[in-house]
């Protein structure tokens, strides 16, 4: 067999915590992202059990409804921000070098910068807990004039500069993401040689670079609105208010799709693992997830229906088409599974978990698409249903099955299978348990951010159902931590390629040396090292 020698003489090894705080390796900046996002996961669980345990019964019991504010939009502001974006982007960090078959980033220093932004941003935002008036409170969409200076303090403000870092750090890392996979590809590795992942992370990082920085200009615009006088969205002084939705939107409907494309290219990696298949249909993915992040810039009115500043028609049909990508998607994954000789280990476990859950959230945002239908469920808890299902039920879910499909090659020991199917189970359970009941909560009217409701609206017995299955969402997480300190310690050994999987992080050690490769197998398919594995040399 060929091999490409990359690099023999990689630089010394410096060990300790000076080596994580100066590091520029990928991977340990990939692994950082992934503690850091998952620290954010715990803040922001925390804050969601602080919400059902107030909505657990009618009336006000533990809080009073300006820190109930505090705690929903602080909790959706980490989950999105700083759990499930940042998260998304530590694995493209960690794996997109590797699948690449490049030594690192193309600018590892930048990629270190974009790191070390998080937990500035974060900080940030959340020190508003500590200043009078508390954290921002107007939701994780902060719309004035509720954001403005009138109804609103300095939590809000640093929000706004939390973010502004946040997105920065988005912006700095998709020009990483970008370079690296247009300059540092290895010797056969075409564009339609990559594996999904990477290509996911391709689409992403565009949407990143196209819509981010609209959301920079959004918060710079309420900050000029709060601090320096400036009147865009005052309507009292000739501005204009849903200006805001327009801008915020344009970042925000894309940006939905920052958050589930990766996850998608995720159990893309794995489903053709654990089914001992190819991706059905892999060009056609690619370019479904291309018409994904298209369509998405023409679909963000979709959030204004009801506001009646917005052409109807037209941004209610390019929201059902955009459905016909994602199904194309549903449908090679599932013909990958097809007939595969099937294993259920817990990455599948949770791809599959994707997948069912994924497909009811997709389908109650295309309900959502037709106009009646949107305004009367809009700001209500359908809505609220419909985000948990894709982003819980998609994002987190592909970012479980994820963590249990590369923790091998991240640390060289394997997670325990039965930890991780307990929290499958646990998590499933929960899931569902919390979310299902709020399509029918939204049905029968109840409002999204409120704090207290009347007894007699026939609501609470789902509620209280919901809080149940937080706490159950919450209990699942302790078979995931019990699981990573034990299997670091003394897991089994991994060795290489432990799933024997199709990519190219399967060909070096687990974990990889500093600079990912001694050598690389011969790139002739979108899966050489399973190429490798079965002595195939020609090219199909
Ligand atoms: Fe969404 C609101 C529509 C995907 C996240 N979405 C939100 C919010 C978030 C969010 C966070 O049109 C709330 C923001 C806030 O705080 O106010 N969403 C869609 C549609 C899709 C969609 C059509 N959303 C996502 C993803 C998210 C996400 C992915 C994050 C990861 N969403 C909406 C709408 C609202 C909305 C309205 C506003 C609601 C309101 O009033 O506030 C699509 O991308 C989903 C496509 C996927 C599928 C499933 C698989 C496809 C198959 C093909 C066949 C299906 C067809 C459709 C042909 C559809 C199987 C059949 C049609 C039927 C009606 C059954
Ligand atoms: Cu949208």
């Amino acid at each position: 067999m060929a091999t490409t020698t990359l690099h023999p003489a990689a630089p010394a090894y410096r060990s300790g915590l000076y080596e994580w705080l100066t590091t520029t390796d990928h991977k340990k900046i990939g692994i950082m992202y992934l503690v850091n996002s998952i620290l954010f996961f715990l803040a922001g669980g925390i804050l969601a059990l602080v919400v059902r345990v107030e909505l657990a019964q009618p009336g006000l019991q533990y809080m009073d409804e300006a820190f109930y504010n505090q705690a929903f939009t602080m909790h959706a502001s980490f989950m999105l921000f700083l759990f499930i974006i940042p998260i998304l982007a530590g694995f493209g960090n960690y794996v997109v070098p590797l699948q690449i078959g490049a030594p690192d980033m193309a600018f590892p220093r930048i990629n270190a910068l974009s790191f070390w932004l998080l937990p500035l941003g974060g900080a940030l935002m959340a020190s508003g807990f500590l200043v009078s008036g508390g954290a921002a409170a107007a939701g994780w969409t902060e719309y004035p004039p509720l954001s403005g200076a009138k109804y609103s303090g300095t939590g809000t403000d640093l929000w706004i500069m939390g973010l502004t870092l946040i997105g920065t750090s988005s912006i700095l890392g998709a020009i990483n993401f970008l370079v690296t996979i247009f300059k540092m590809r290895a010797p056969g590795m075409t564009l339609f040689r990559m594996p999904i992942l990477v290509w996911t992370v391709l689409v992403t990082s565009v949407l990143v670079l196209m819509a981010t920085p609209v959301l920079t200009s959004a918060l710079i615009m309420l900050f000029i609105d709060r601090n320096y006088g400036g009147n865009f969205f005052d309507p009292n002084q000739g501005g204009l208010a849903v200006l805001y939705q327009n801008v915020f939107w344009f970042y925000s409907h894309p940006a939905v799709y920052i958050m589930i494309l990766p996850a998608m290219g995720i159990i893309s990696e794995i489903l053709p693992v654990f089914a001992r298949k190819p991706l059905f249909g892999y060009k056609a993915f690619v370019f479904a997830t291309a018409g994904i992040g298209a369509l998405g810039f023409s679909v963000w009115a979709h959030h204004m229906f009801t506001t009646g500043a917005v052409f109807l028609p037209f941004f209610s049909l390019m929201t059902f088409l955009i459905a016909v990508p994602t199904g194309v998607k549903m449908f090679n994954w599932i013909a990958t599974l097809f007939r595969g000789q099937l294993t259920f280990s817990t990455p599948l476990l949770f791809a599959l978990g994707f997948l069912s859950l994924f497909l009811i959230g997709g389908l109650n945002g295309a309900f959502s698409a037709a106009v009646p239908v949107d305004f009367a469920i809009h700001d209500t808890y359908f809505v609220v249903a419909h985000i948990h299902y894709v982003l819980f039920g998609g994002s987190v879910f592909g970012v479980f099955a994820g963590i249990y499909y590369w923790f091998p090659k991240m640390t060289g020991r394997m997670l325990n299978e039965t930890l991780g199917k307990i929290q499958f189970v646990l998590m499933f359970i929960g899931f569902n348990l919390t979310f299902f009941p709020m399509h029918q909560l939204g049905l029968a009217g109840m409002p999204r951010r409120i704090a207290d409701y009347a007894g007699n609206a026939g609501w609470s017995e789902l509620n209280v159902a919901a809080t149940i299955g937080g706490f159950i969402i919450a209990l699942s997480m302790l078979p995931f931590f019990w699981n990573v300190l034990v299997s670091l310690r003394s897991g089994k050994r991994a060795g290489d390629d432990p799933w024997e999987a199709n990519t190219l992080e399967w060909a070096t050690t687990s974990p990889p040396p500093a600079y990912n490769f001694d050598h690389l197998p011969e790139v002739r398919s979108e899966r050489p090292v399973f190429d490798a594995r079965h002595g195939r040399t020609t090219a199909h």
